[in-house]
């Protein structure tokens, strides 16, 4: 699916989205699970490629003619598993669908969500100028973006800044490098306090609590840690050391919804918001992100922006971005939407069926 924009961080451009969509069949049901890694292993260590050869390979036969009570039964049995959290989460998200469908309720009800509508942010990319940066900025300001968020790489950071708080000094601004900066930058990243950001998410290694720790006793600014972020372990690690005061939380990155919802009982604990990632997911993954951040813990702002940002036609109904900054989360059974069936038909690229 084409992108409507390049989307440039300090680690890949992305212009088209490739994936791998999920559908498990039971009893006349469908749920629907997208796996949000990506065609190659930048962001984290998976790939379409990966999670394609996992998820057939090993975690497909797993739920194969299985009778399962409850999707939370999915762990223990993929437990022998390393790693692969994405590939995971795909199956364990279709499986919460399917089970949610089943009793006609709606994800976000059977997770625990007590929200029916969330706050709503958006992840600019890196763009070629300052001036471009400052339109985007200006762009989504007027679509009633809650939280603006630029991302930055060294030597495209404090230009962008200063010139995003000059025209506008009082918006909700958060940064994010996914990994750009190392502990040399220290001095550098200090001078960032000046923009009064909400927080810089994930300035140092994709694997690093330490040094994050060590950078955010040097910082006024919060850190909020993503990649770094795997799994509830993770937080109470993070959060030990001090290394965030935020989090982001990926359903996909971490396996699916149950660790999420740990993490978040584990930052809600601590007194430690936490808001909602995007992996630049099509309606399917956009709507099982929404129920997740229907969670009571999700208080700041997530990156779930309108359908229209990233798609001319997204392959469900698309999500809209509410004149208040909210979008609403579907209560409809399940992730409350389905692929389209012409838009799945006109986007698929290869369709692989599993039958024992
Ligand atoms: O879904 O709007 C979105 C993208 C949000 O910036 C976003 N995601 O590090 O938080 C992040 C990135 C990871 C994906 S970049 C392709
Ligand atoms: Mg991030």
């Amino acid at each position: 699916m084409p992108l409507k924009f390049v989307f440039k961080t300090s680690f890949a451009t992305t212009t088209v989205k490739r994936f791998v969509l999920l559908e498990l069949r039971s009893e006349g049901i469908s749920g629907w699970g997208e796996c949000v890694a990506e065609e190659g292993p930048f962001y984290g260590p998976e790939s379409t490629g990966t999670a394609e050869h996992v998820l057939g390979e090993f975690l497909i036969p797993l739920v194969l003619r299985r009778n399962l009570d409850a999707p939370q039964e999915f762990p223990a049995l993929a437990e022998k598993i390393r790693g692969n959290r994405m590939a995971k989460a795909a199956v364990e998200t279709a499986l919460f669908d399917l089970f949610a469908r089943a009793k006609g309720e709606s994800l976000s009800r059977a997770i625990g969500g007590t929200r029916d509508a969330v706050d709503v942010g958006v992840s600019l990319g890196l763009a070629p100028t300052v001036e471009a940066t400052v339109e985007n900025v200006r762009k989504h300001v007027a679509q009633g973006y809650k939280r603006i968020k630029l991302k930055i790489e060294p030597g495209a950071d404090v230009d962008r800044l200063a010139a995003v708080r000059a025209e506008f000094p009082s918006i909700t601004l958060t940064v994010d490098a996914n990994a750009a900066y190392t502990l040399a930058d220290s001095a550098h990243l200090e001078t960032l306090d000046a923009f009064r950001l909400d927080y810089i998410e994930q300035p140092l290694s994709h694997e690093d609590l330490v040094d994050h720790a060590v950078l955010a006793k040097r910082l006024a600014t919060p850190l909020c840690l993503d990649e770094s972020i795997r799994s509830a372990a993770d937080a109470e690690a993070a959060l030990e050391l001090g290394a965030c005061r935020i989090i982001n939380i990926k359903q996909g990155r971490v396996g699916g919804i149950p660790e999420a919802r740990r993490i978040h009982d584990v930052a809600r604990a601590a007194n430690v918001p936490v808001w909602c990632g995007g992996m630049l997911e099509t309606g399917i993954g956009r709507a099982t992100n929404l129920a997740l951040a229907a969670l009571p813990g999700f208080t700041l702002p997530g990156d779930t922006s309108a359908s229209a940002r990233y798609f001319a036609d997204d392959i469900t109904e698309p999500f809209v971005l509410a004149a208040d900054g909210t979008m609403a989360v579907p209560d409809g059974p399940g992730i409350g939407v389905t692929p389209l069936h012409d838009r799945l038909q006109d986007t698929t690229v290869r369709i692989e069926t599993f039958t024992l």
